[in-house]
């Protein structure tokens, strides 16, 4: 039995190495939170809230995430002593939504839980890879020079698939130069939710493209319109924003919303509802493949250690730490090697916190359970 004995919460915000731009907007640096959970023993995990500042990407703000973890999760977490990581996704059920805020809750159970037990993430999720070809996301570059640019170094560095941000009248002129400059590569584009049904014709173009996947091109609600656009494309559509629950992706597999999903851990509550989307999506030929949110180390490992289970194939937006930072918190930072990132040893979810770099970059911490 885990006895909770303390939770603190960490603010912190890291530069980026460089702006990053979507359909929402433009990012220089990125702002999380890290809560640590302590047990009876005096074990440690960690868990990172990834929500952003504005409500653009989904409803779910890092002000609206850290109320709710306050106010509602921690009573519902500290109330009685917890069995095993799943017992915290039933126990937190109570609560609508909010998934980002569970997740950086629940991550942190399941940390504590396998660094207690003295067993890696990848032993638990009985994964056999050691090391995972990876993909890069690519922000809006409106100077195709420095788009080809920065293409080109990233392939170089050894990324194996390239995602495009897109929006309207960013679209096909910059994904066909792409696809000139990289005839094989594997190629989509990410519109964010900025497309209606209106620019139809603007899709059906980019479906002679040859991508492997074109990402949320309407808006999270739009399970029937993905559907209607399904239907006449060859090129599947992959679904980000829609997906919350494992109830979300039965939805659009039964209407033939998308045939790929970009699963993110935060997005969806947590590991142990994405786990039960890794399963339903085996059982049901969707391509499932592990999307980011510029997590800092921590996530980052984590999304690793989650990746590295013989379900994900296709490569996911996982990249190396220096892509988004040049001063990461943990001291085990990702390094392409070979085009590869190798998955972390260690126990939980192998991330080895900078104690220095996380002094540096934290502006305010809080006990919020004792
Ligand atoms: O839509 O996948 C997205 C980052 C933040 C929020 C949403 C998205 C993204 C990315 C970058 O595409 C993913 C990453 O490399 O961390
Ligand atoms: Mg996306």
């Amino acid at each position: 039995m885990i006895q909770i004995r303390k939770i603190e919460q960490l603010q912190l915000k890291l530069p980026l190495t460089s702006p990053f731009e979507t359909s929402y907007g433009i990012l220089t640096e990125k702002a999380f939170d890290l809560l640590i959970i302590e047990d009876e023993l005096g074990n440690q995990g960690v868990g990172e809230l990834v929500s952003f500042q504005q409500a653009d990407y989904i409803e779910e703000t890092i002000d609206m995430s850290r109320l709710i973890i306050k106010n509602e999760l921690i009573p519902l977490l500290t109330m009685s002593p917890i069995k095993e990581p799943f017992e915290v996704q039933r126990r937190l059920t109570k609560v609508q939504g909010n998934f980002m805020a569970k997740a950086a809750l629940e991550t942190a159970i399941w940390d504590l839980y396998a660094r207690r037990k003295n067993v890696s993430f990848r032993e638990i999720f009985k994964s056999t890879k050691t090391e995972l070809a990876v993909g890069i996301s690519l922000g809006i570059h409106t100077d195709s020079a420095k788009l080809l640019k920065q293409a080109r170094m990233y392939v170089s560095q050894g990324y194996t698939r390239l995602k495009l941000k897109i929006k309207p009248d960013y679209d096909i002129e910059p994904l066909t130069l792409l696809r000139k400059e990289f005839p094989h590569l594997l190629l989509m584009a990410d519109a964010n939710s900025a497309y209606t049904l209106k620019d139809l014709p603007v899709l059906l173009k980019l479906d002679r493209l040859n991508l492997a996947m074109i990402e949320q091109p309407f808006n999270q609600r739009d399970f029937i319109e993905h559907a209607y656009l399904q239907k006449q494309l060859k090129t599947p559509i992959c679904l980000d924003e829609n997906i919350r629950t494992l109830n979300d992706v039965k939805t659009a597999h039964t209407l033939g919303s998308c045939r790929g999903i970009n699963l993110k851990i935060p997005r969806v509550g947590g590991i142990a509802e994405a786990l039960s989307i890794v399963t339903f999506c085996r059982e049901h030929n969707l391509t499932v493949w592990l999307g980011g949110m510029f997590e800092s180390g921590v996530g980052r490992c984590l999304n690793i250690q989650f990746a590295s289970q013989n379900d994900f194939t296709f490569p996911g937006d996982i990249s190396a730490s220096d892509r988004y930072y040049y001063d990461d918190i943990i001291k085990n930072k990702a390094c392409l090697t070979d085009g590869k990132l190798a998955v972390p040893l260690g126990k939980g979810n192998g991330a080895v916190l900078d104690q220095e770099k996380i002094e540096r970059y934290c502006y305010k911490k809080e006990l919020l359970f004792s």
